[in-house]
């Protein structure tokens, strides 16, 4: 059991008030999470005291910087268990990790008449670059599709892998449903058919223990922001093998080795996908976000999770009119409910509980896929973390009952 009051007392916002007399009740992890004093203290501690741009100086502050920064990459490497820090590749956000494959291994590996994989429940991060990948290089895209409880229906797999099948990209967990997909058993059918496979774990590593061994992926993606650390930092995961045999993505300072007129020569991994001067403050405040949540424990965090989800599902099965959508289990679903109630557009649902200090997202989710085939412009969706409380959740009902009643529902 976490000591959430303890954990509720590490996040300042925490104790902010949205309206006079209205304290926050944030439910929107999923789109970001806020941030542990921990993390907030260890980029103010950096910039205050040891701040240099790193792999460059000689002085005591760059090398102190760079131990610093690369210090996090192997907190980072430990955390989701990778083979070594040369897999592990800064990058802006998960969204930056599904470009530089798209580009750097899509450029070389597909070619006219190669099929890619998805499924119907992927955010647009990783939808969109292999759309302009397919578009440049005459490839097609296939989806698994969903069923009416948001799982994905695996008797499709069968026809939908073949020889032609290049690469299958798809989430973990799902940012709208919240359904956990087996993992293990969707890299397992790519591999069999010589496919390369790729995670979407922008919804996972916060929420779960993640180990890339044990699930065997080729690549995999996550933001830093979601995961109590700062934003403008995230993770591309790639095997070594993988990573060695594609060209860069960005070129400029720190991802070379030689530059001549003539032309160039890369640096060795990771830094040969890492041009420019990184986000070095935030690579310090990811770290310290690693060491956070490690020293919680991520089991921990997500039984937490699913005691929250499962109270917030009954809970939510008790107001008339209101559907969630996604599996209907906790055990089946990550710390998030996407809903609708009646006619009320979800826009209407989230300005209202504002009033009441309840953040919670309103829209398409960035799946807009998603919500077409569920034949919905948008949905409401509140989502949960480590310091969310029962609490939390009855005043969400309290809410939307006043919800309910202003629409005369
Ligand atoms: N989902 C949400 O509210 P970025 O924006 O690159 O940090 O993360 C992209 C991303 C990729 N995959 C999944 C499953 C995601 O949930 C997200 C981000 C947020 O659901 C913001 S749109």
């Amino acid at each position: 059991m976490l000591d959430i009051e303890k954990i509720r007392a590490d996040f300042p916002i925490l104790q902010e008030e949205v309206y006079p007399g209205v304290p926050l009740i944030f439910l929107d992890s999923a789109a970001s999470s806020q941030k542990p004093t921990a993390v907030i203290e260890a980029m103010n501690h950096y910039y205050r005291t040891a701040h240099a741009n790193v792999h460059r100086g000689i002085y005591r502050l760059s090398e102190e910087a760079t131990n610093a920064y690369e210090g996090a990459r192997e907190k980072v490497a430990r955390f989701i268990n990778a083979r070594d820090t040369a897999e592990i590749i800064y990058v802006r956000n998960a969204t930056e990790a599904f470009n530089l494959v798209a580009y750097s291994w899509g450029e070389a590996n597909i070619h006219p008449g190669d099929e890619i994989l998805l499924t119907e429940m992927e955010h647009h991060a990783n939808l969109v670059p292999w759309h302009l990948l397919v578009e440049r290089k005459g490839a097609t895209i296939k989806y698994v599709p969903f069923d009416e409880n948001g799982m994905l229906d695996l008797s499709t797999l069968g026809e939908l892998l073949t020889e032609r099948t290049k690469i299958f990209s798809f989430t973990a967990v799902s940012n709208v449903f919240g359904t956990i997909n087996p993992v293990r058993q969707l890299v397992d059918a790519a591999h069999a058919v010589g496919a390369v496979a790729m995670v979407d774990a922008a919804q996972a590593v916060p929420h779960m223990a993640v180990d890339v061994q044990d699930w065997d992926c080729d690549f995999l993606a996550f933001s830093s922001h979601k995961m109590c650390g700062p934003t403008g930092i995230g993770i591309l995961y790639g095997k070594r093998a993988q990573l060695e045999a594609m060209p860069p993505f960005m070129g400029g300072g720190d991802m070379i080795q030689r530059v001549t007129l003539a032309g160039s020569t890369w640096n060795e991994l990771p830094w040969k996908f890492e041009a420019g001067t990184p986000s070095i403050a935030e690579g310090i405040g990811l770290g310290t976000a690693v060491d956070y949540l490690t020293a919680i424990g991520m089991d921990a965090i997500h039984a937490h999770e699913q005691f929250i989800t499962h109270y917030a599902l009954e809970a939510l099965s008790e107001v008339p009119g209101l559907k969630v959508w996604g599996p209907p289990i906790a055990s089946q679903k990550a710390g998030v409910a996407a809903f609708t109630l009646e006619k009320v557009h979800p826009h209407d649902i989230a300005e209202l509980l504002d009033k009441d200090g309840i953040a919670i997202r309103a829209g398409h989710h960035c799946a807009m896929p998603l919500h077409q085939k569920l034949g919905l412009n948008a949905s409401a969706r509140a989502s949960f973390y480590l310091h969310t409380t029962t609490a939390e959740i009855d005043n969400l009902i309290i809410s939307l009952n006043r919800v309910r009643k202003l629409f005369r529902l």
